[in-house]
């Protein structure tokens, strides 16, 4: 099939699941156009089945915000037409899945069908998307889509509820790449970042109000209050960063803090972390938690969203109730002072991500999905 992606390029979870779904259906013989206006920061190597199309948009004095959705809809279309796509998904609604509903129809007029697939990720349903200002239009948008997914049933359940939009959505959850994420335990690393006798606490996110990093400074606070050698790790960067080196100076645990910012490769940091901690006050799958459980690193998080349902049933961490600092700080302390018992959910936490979220099983189910999308549309191989 040839396959146009349309993502956020920038660090975050939607970027990743859209890239590396990309990648992996390229190395099953797709070809893969993704269009985006950079080059999607997990996308390392452009190989024989991928290609990049970016968007760039024209600016004039008298936009004072220049359309990008609009430049991205014109991309869409050429692309599409030059490039002879079977199918168009998109990832994260706004503006994703406008355009391309909007594409569909321009090239409709000139006598292409070109089906759209649009993936919910998140905040495109539970903040942003609510939000008046763009309601009505992600709910056309989602209506107007060929094929409609959500990475979690949270994300599903919140989406009919939210925007009444039928229960026509096709739940496919994140995944891992079980061989690039997995332990590998790195000495000098772990020494360069840490004292000897100190435990590892990580934290990796892109730092919206919406991730409550702050809360992982306290935790980090009341575990050292209790005697506990502990150092906190922070990966990633965004909007909350500053206030929370203030914070972390302000409660004086900034020594025992590092922030490391954006970091590629990701697994060699959490192959030398202990625990991992996700306070996040919305959060509709994890995707940072499930490459921390790959990894062999158990899992603190809140009940927010879909955490629930990926860690419900494992033995791989704990939910606590939702900005409850002490309960965080609690189970922290629990899995940093019985060495058997962190052993133990870490073997679990392993065991649990490379079971249920292999990237190749999830990838069937969207290559199993797209096929589905093309018979309902009348644009499948056998009816064309
Ligand atoms: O919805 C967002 O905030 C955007 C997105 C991103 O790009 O970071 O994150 C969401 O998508 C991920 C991949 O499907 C999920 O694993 C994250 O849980 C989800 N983030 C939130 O719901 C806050």
């Amino acid at each position: 099939m040839n396959i146009g992606i349309s993502c956020y390029p920038v660090y975050g979870g939607s970027g990743v699941v859209a890239t590396e779904l990309g990648k992996a259906l390229a190395q099953r013989g797709h070809q893969i156009h993704f269009i985006a206006y950079s080059i999607p920061f997990r996308l390392e190597h452009i190989t024989r089945n991928i290609a990049f199309h970016e968007v760039s948009v024209t600016n004039y004095p008298l936009f004072q915000y220049p359309p990008y959705a609009l430049s991205l809809t014109s991309m869409m279309v050429d692309v599409a037409k030059f490039e002879a796509l079977d199918l168009l998904h998109v990832h994260y609604a706004i503006p994703h899945a406008t355009s391309a509903v909007l594409a569909r129809e321009i090239l409709e007029r000139q006598g292409i069908r070109i089906p759209v697939v649009t993936t919910l990720h998140g905040t495109d349903i539970t903040i942003v998307g609510q939000d008046p200002s763009f309601l009505p239009v992600v709910k056309y948008s989602i209506d107007q889509s060929d094929g409609v997914t959500a990475v979690s049933k949270y994300l599903r359940d919140e989406t009919i509820e939210a925007f009444g939009t039928g229960d026509r959505i096709e739940v496919i959850p994140n995944f891992i790449d079980a061989a690039r994420f997995k332990r590998r335990p790195n000495d000098s690393l772990r020494r360069a970042m840490c004292a000897g006798d100190e435990h590892i606490l990580i934290h990796i996110s892109n730092f919206r109000p919406v991730k409550n990093a702050s809360h992982v400074v306290r935790v980090l606070r009341r575990l050292r209050r209790q005697g506990l050698a502990v150092r906190l790790l922070f990966v990633g960067d965004g909007p909350d960063r500053p206030a929370v080196e203030h914070l972390a100076r302000e409660l004086g645990v900034h020594k025992h803090v590092r922030f490391l910012g954006k970091q590629g490769p990701v697994e060699e940091i959490l192959s030398i972390a202990d625990v991992f901690l996700m306070p996040s006050g919305s959060e509709s799958f994890g995707l940072a938690a499930l490459e921390a459980m790959a990894c062999g690193v158990p899992v603190v998080s809140s009940d927010a969203g879909g955490l629930p349902e990926l860690l419900n049933g494992s033995d791989a961490g704990y939910i606590c109730p939702l900005g409850d600092i002490d309960t965080y700080t609690k189970r922290c302390m629990q899995l940093f002072r019985n060495q058997a018992q962190h052993k133990r959910m870490a073997t679990s936490a392993r065991q649990y991500a490379v079971r249920h979220f292999q990237t190749a099983a999830v990838v069937s189910q969207y290559e199993t999905y797209y096929e589905q999308v093309r018979t309902k549309v009348g644009t499948a191989s056998g009816n064309t």
